[in-house]
């Protein structure tokens, strides 16, 4: 059976660092696409140039035409711009919508089958409008964020509690921006509540929250250390779980921006939620209950999520 194919519409920071994870992982042949001239062909050379060390099969290629994606099986987006210090995700929405255009028209047309997922930011709105503009079924395309944002919250926990991070497990709902909502309740060591390891005394609650408050300015602290751009390695390897999910129809139940039409009373718009992802893409939805803080921190985030999507459709008439 010939290998899967993997398309990376973007060949910056998080693209060359998903080609050479993909290729790590032997999950298929890559295409760097990117409209900058050289830089997917140079990083698909030198990443292919490492496969006699690390010995892996599989075909790495750098192109700046669409057609180069042609059959792709999965396309990860990661085309636009990344957050420089003191800018928002907000703050890229125009620039990054019209990116969207481009790059929905091109999977249309040139992989129409494939499992697409978003990490351009702002990513919910982004994600809605790539959507729009491939016209792809909405079980096809989602958005990274929630793996990213749990992964995140996971560290913080394993590093404040001292145990393996393999046995924290966390959750993070709603908008990946700063009213995303890291649920505690749903959130375990190896099982236990996080709510229970503070009446054990594991920690306190104002540390808790603290963490809290630090997972949610995530992004911001890795754009503040490093200036010139914006976290590549943790997006990276959380889109690629995704799309390993997907590839081999492990059933992954994976939070992510999902496209919500009847789940959790929402219409037609994407936001972080736990999904089961498989063959089928987003095959479903999972609806959790909330307590009233939960709801009320969700609903702010989902305000603040079709506000960025009105803002989308005030900007390109064709989304209105
Ligand atoms: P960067 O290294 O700047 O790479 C972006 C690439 O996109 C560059 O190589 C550009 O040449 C290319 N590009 C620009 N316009 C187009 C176009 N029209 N078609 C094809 N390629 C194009 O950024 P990055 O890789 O660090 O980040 C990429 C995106 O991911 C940004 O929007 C970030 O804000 C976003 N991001 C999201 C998360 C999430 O958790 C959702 C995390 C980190 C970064």
């Amino acid at each position: 059976m010939a290998r899967p194919k993997i398309a990376l519409i973007g060949a910056g920071q998080i693209g060359g660092t998903l080609a050479h994870l993909a290729a790590l992982k032997e999950l298929g042949d890559v295409v760097l696409f990117d409209i900058a001239e050289g830089t997917p062909q140079g990083k698909a050379l030198d990443i292919a140039e490492s496969a006699p060390v690390d010995k892996f099969d599989a075909e790495i290629t750098g192109a700046n035409s669409y057609e180069a994606i042609a059959g792709a099986d999965v396309c990860i987006v990661t085309a636009g711009v990344a957050r420089k210090p003191g800018m928002s995700r907000d703050d890229l929405l125009g620039i990054n919508l019209k990116v969207m255009k481009s790059v929905g028209e091109g999977i249309a047309q040139h992989a129409p089958n494939a499992f697409v997922i978003c990490i351009t930011n702002p990513l919910d709105a982004m994600v809605w409008a790539l959507r729009e503009f491939s016209g792809l079924p909405t079980e096809k395309v989602c958005g990274m964020a929630g793996v990213l944002d749990s992964a995140r919250f996971r560290h913080f926990l394993a590093v404040e509690f001292g145990v393996s991070v393999k046995d924290v497990t966390a959750f993070v709902l709603g908008g990946h921006g700063d009213t995303m909502v890291p649920l505690t309740r749903y959130s375990t060591v190896a099982g236990i509540p996080l709510p229970d390891l503070v009446k054990m005394g594991w920690t306190t609650q104002e540390k808790l929250d603290a963490i809290v408050q630090r997972t949610r300015d995530g992004g911001a602290e890795i754009v503040g250390l490093l200036k010139t751009g914006s976290a590549f390695y943790a997006p990276a390897a959380s889109a690629i779980e995704m799309a390993e999910a997907y590839l081999k129809d492990q059933k992954r139940v994976l939070p992510c921006a999902a496209h919500l039409d009847g789940p959790y009373g929402l219409k037609d718009i994407y936001v972080g939620v736990p999904t089961v992802i498989g063959a089928g893409g987003i095959e479903k939805v999972v609806e959790i209950s909330l307590d009233k803080a939960e709801k009320a921190m969700f609903d702010k985030s989902v305000e603040a999520v079709k506000g960025l999507i009105e803002a989308c459709k005030g900007i390109d008439s064709t989304l209105a």
